[in-house]
């Protein structure tokens, strides 16, 4: 049961790619309140900042970026005087969007946000969070946190269909006195939005998004969880040393998927270097006996091969050490570089030695 490497690595990026979806996040708010801010700190590669975007209404534009599986509507015009057909417009787009068979179109969350310091909800914002809240679910973030005074409360009151009301502090906050604040909320903020949104677009979520490490790690671990299965099922009668490439497509698609939980670019090459250091299999051999006994080397703790077979359990240990290992040397690198984009042959080096010391 020989595959190609290279068609292996093909299947996975596929299937990883579908599986995490495209998520779209509408993004409201009166001029100044803070959304570009608010998008910059929260999702990968200032995507606020890279131009205008596309306009899909008068007041409405629409952004993302290559690589990154987000769109962000970006709405303004609240504080026009005609700002009801600011919302007319919105709704066509959204209605529209929110019926299409392909879910990848849909609005899957709206942030409605508002200023604390102005301490005010306005008609427009009010009539906006109706219509919203009527096709998506809502989050109202309070923008520019600094102190509630009874603020969100008069919020949730005025705005009540929204699934939470949230103050945030998108950038350190500076005071006369070199007193800082440091930027609050912005977790909670992903945390929240994952429950609101599809469970099918919680990885797309994952990847676009720098601000809650620990969530692209949770959402990594049901990536690991799901291959376990899949590899303790493969090995539910034991697998014969001949036949241990099965296991083969199971892990190289654990690696895409975490890969891709990541927010790092899913290409042939950035998954073969990875492939190849972690499976020890290059990319032009054919996967064969050589990945369990590779594997086998680099966890010696894992145990021998049994008579020539391996368990249910130790195809699914084998399987969860490599996840793990990878998961954990990127997040090593993500909590050092939020920002940054790892080098293939350098998480490739940092697996393998993690590997080695596990
Ligand atoms: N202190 C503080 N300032 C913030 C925060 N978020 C945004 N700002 C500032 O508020 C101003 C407006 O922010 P933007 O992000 O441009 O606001 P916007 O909602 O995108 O504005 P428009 O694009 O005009 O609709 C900028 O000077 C930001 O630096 C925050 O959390 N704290
Ligand atoms: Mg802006």
């Amino acid at each position: 049961m020989d595959h190609k490497l290279d068609d292996l690595i093909s299947e996975a990026i596929q299937k990883a790619t579908t599986e995490r979806g495209h998520i779209n996040v509408l993004i409201a708010g009166r001029s100044g309140v803070g959304k570009s801010t608010l998008i910059n700190s929260v999702f990968q590669s200032k995507i606020a900042e890279t131009g205008q975007g596309r306009p899909v209404t008068q007041n409405t534009r629409e952004i993302s970026k290559e690589g990154i599986p987000l769109t962000i509507f970006d709405t303004r015009g609240l504080e026009m005087k005609d700002f009801s057909s600011t919302i007319e417009e919105l709704e066509k787009i959204i209605s529209q969007r929110c019926t299409d068979k392909d879910t990848n179109k849909h609005i899957h969350v709206a942030w409605l946000c508002i200023q604390e310091d102005g301490r005010r909800v306005e008609d427009a914002e009010i009539n906006l969070h109706n219509m919203l809240a009527k096709h998506v679910p809502l989050i109202t973030v309070i923008t520019k946190a600094r102190s509630d005074g009874g603020f969100k409360n008069d919020v949730w009151g005025l705005l009540p269909e929204s699934r939470n009301v949230m103050r945030v502090r998108a950038i350190e906050e500076e005071f006369d006195e070199g007193f800082k604040l440091p930027p609050m909320g912005l977790n909670e903020l992903i945390e929240i939005t994952s429950e609101v949104i599809p469970e099918g677009k919680r990885r797309a979520l994952a990847a676009s998004q720098k601000a809650n490490l620990k969530y692209k790690k949770d959402q990594a671990h049901k990536v690991v969880a799901g291959a376990a299965t899949a590899s303790a099922a493969a090995g539910a009668s034991p697998i014969p040393m001949s036949d241990v490439a099965i296991l083969a497509p199971v892990q190289i698609g654990m690696i895409a998927g975490i890969t891709s939980v990541f927010g790092m670019e899913l290409s042939k090459g950035t998954l073969s270097t990875l492939v190849s250091s972690a499976i020890g299999v290059t990319g032009v051999s054919f996967v064969g006996r050589a990945i369990v006994s590779n594997i086998l080397k680099l966890f010696p703790g894992i145990g021998s091969v049994a008579g020539g077979a391996i368990s249910a359990a130790t195809a699914s240990a084998l399987t969860v050490a490599l996840g793990e290992a990878y998961i954990s040397v990127l997040a090593n690198f993500f909590s050092e570089n939020p920002d940054g984009t790892p080098d293939a042959d350098y998480i490739a080096k940092k697996l393998k030695e993690k590997m080695k010391g596990a």
